[in-house]
């Protein structure tokens, strides 16, 4: 039976950069997540109904994902939704859905999903929703989504019984039909366009060995049955590979702190294993790619130039790139691909939605950002597996190490040395007093000479979608100067505990006898710049950085 249960608005649900993340114990206290959803029907719904149409459902694994997933096919089906296709066992990751959304037609798709936040019951949650074209919602619809949530009323849910979320099948609910899909199977179907699966399987069937850590998140099923299944990758390729709702107690970041076993491993430290050839991580909602050659890590930055310039070594890419886009914190390394490929660049503001608009118009082919995500227009999401697929691409067409294609393309346009330092969890007014404060100390900078530089720009990120005419401002204080390098300042949009402060810093090197420094070396002296304005060590106590990328 169809119920109309009464509910009153909960103040603090605007979706950040990815969703709306909060605490566990937040989520699934009373009707939290209860509103959120009604909240989301109620934002995008059409004059018409939601009858006929299909919305897509599935999560990454984490704690809670399947209580919430028996919610939000309740309230689906008592919110008109025809059908409902829902990942085995809960699981989608979000590229997969992304791509489930596209292939089946749906009216949207819910993901659950805190991506790289840590999980558990004391950890995170999240849940995002995505629109037709398999994107993340843009700013027009989440702002629309906030609003519903602080005037909710009325949630529309039923009291049939749950689905069993293992068995793959049709489950009516209500007037609903359910459908418990594999997860993997749309996604494998995409791959297989886009990628020379016999070449890839001649390169492990050579001896080419892999070593993806899955870090107990989403992506295992999808690792296994690609690298280790399809490709004749050996059991074992990929580690880490069965998703756990507290992923394995660790934190589903793939960066050099919460991946360390597999640098590690990749750096040839580890006694028992020699390193492979190739090595790669994910994160929670397997959106995320990290990329580790034997010896060598690859910035995500670099690693979206590089992809950029040998995308047409794979089938679907092979008529070259309309276009490239990179998140405005990214490095410019993939400008210069850009520019030599005479295609256009686009600087977004961080966060995947932004890319929506230029993949849905054409504008772009590959796109990505700083924080290891990376993407196409095979779906509207940055997909970490397929990032993996097309390094592997590049390099069983090359022939070459990752770190040989690495110093060629160093050698040919110059590297753009790059860090992330992540200050984490710090009170959130005090980072709102610091930013306060930048943006006050910064402007009056312009013209002024900094470390052996002279300041040509200093602002406030605003960008203007180029397709909708949209605006979107305060996207990161940016100190630019003459000889290309920068510093960025902003606040994530992610966490869930106090305030993430991010600092950026770049420096442009063409001497070919200065390409192979130590990048915290070669940014010293930007890097101590940072401290002196932004004053890091007065306004928080920290130290040190929590995480250097
Ligand atoms: C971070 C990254 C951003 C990314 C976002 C979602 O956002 O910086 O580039 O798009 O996470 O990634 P923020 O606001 O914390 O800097 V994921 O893998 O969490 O969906
Ligand atoms: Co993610």
């Amino acid at each position: 039976m169809k119920l109309s249960l009464p509910t009153t608005p909960i103040a603090g649900m605007k979706p950040g950069t990815s969703g709306l993340r909060k605490k566990v114990a937040e989520f699934a206290a009373g009707p939290y997540l209860a509103n959120f959803v009604q909240s989301v029907f109620d934002a995008v719904r059409p004059a018409e109904g939601f009858a006929g149409q299909t919305l897509v459902l599935g999560g990454d694994g984490r704690h809670f994902n399947r209580e919430a997933i028996q919610t939000v096919i309740r309230m689906a089906a008592a919110n008109g939704f025809a059908r409902l296709l829902v990942g085995q066992h809960g699981i989608l990751s979000t590229p997969a859905a992304s791509c489930v959304i596209r292939a089946h037609g749906a009216f949207g798709g819910l993901i659950l999903s805190a991506s790289h936040n840590p999980g558990g019951p004391d950890g995170d949650f999240g849940i995002k929703f995505n629109a037709a074209n398999g994107g993340p919602a843009p700013e027009r619809i989440t702002d629309a989504i906030y609003a519903c949530t602080q005037d909710v009323h009325t949630l529309h849910s039923t009291d049939t019984a749950d689905v069993d979320l293992d068995r793959l099948g049709v489950t009516p609910v209500e007037d609903c039909a359910v459908e418990v899909i594999d997860p993997v199977a749309d996604y494998l179907a995409l791959m297989r366009k886009l990628f020379d699966f016999d070449a890839l399987r001649a390169l492990f069937a050579g001896g080419f060995r892999l070593a993806f850590d899955a870090m107990h998140a989403v992506t295992g099923p999808y690792a296994q049955v690609i690298f280790e299944r399809e490709l004749g990758a050996p059991a074992g390729t990929v580690r880490n590979g069965t998703p756990r709702p507290d992923f394995g107690g660790q934190h589903p970041d793939p960066n050099l702190v919460h991946a360390k076993a597999l640098h590690e491993l990749m750096m040839g430290r580890d006694p028992t294993e020699a390193a492979p050839d190739l090595g790669a991580a994910s994160d929670g909602d397997g959106d995320r790619n990290l990329i580790i050659g034997r010896g060598l890590f690859v910035s995500p930055s670099d690693s979206l130039a590089l992809l950029a310039a040998n995308a047409h070594l794979a089938p679907a890419y092979r008529q070259g790139l309309a276009g490239v886009a990179r998140s405005m914190p990214t490095s410019a390394a993939v400008d210069r691909v850009a520019a030599q490929l005479g295609i256009p660049c686009y600087e977004t503001p961080t966060g995947w939605k932004f890319f929506g608009n230029l993949l849905d118009a054409g504008r772009i082919t590959l796109c990505g950002e700083e924080s290891a995500g990376t993407g196409s227009d095979h779906v509207r999401e940055k997909d970490g597996v397929w990032a993996v697929l097309l390094w592997l691409s590049i390099l069983a067409a090359r022939g070459q190490s990752v770190a040989q294609i690495v110093h060629e393309h160093w050698a040919q346009y110059g590297r753009n040395y790059y860090t992330r330092h992540d200050y984490e969890e710090i009170e959130a007014d005090r980072a709102q007093a610091l930013m306060r404060g930048l943006g006050e100390r910064l402007p009056p900078l312009l013209g002024h000479t900094l470390a052996g530089r002279r300041v040509s720009l200093v602002d406030d990120f605003a960008y203007t979608d180029p397709v909708d005419g949209s605006v979107s401002r305060h996207q990161g204080l940016r100190l630019g100067f003459g000889d290309g390098s920068r510093i960025v300042f902003r606040l994530s949009g992610t966490g869930t505990a106090g305030a993430t402060l991010r600092v950026y810093i770049e420096r442009y090197e063409a001497d070919p006898t200065r390409l192979l420094l130590d990048p915290q070396q070669a940014l010293a002296d930007l890097i101590a710049l940072v401290a002196e304005l932004a004053q890091i060590r007065e306004q928080t106590g920290r130290l040190a950085p929590d995480v250097i990328t």
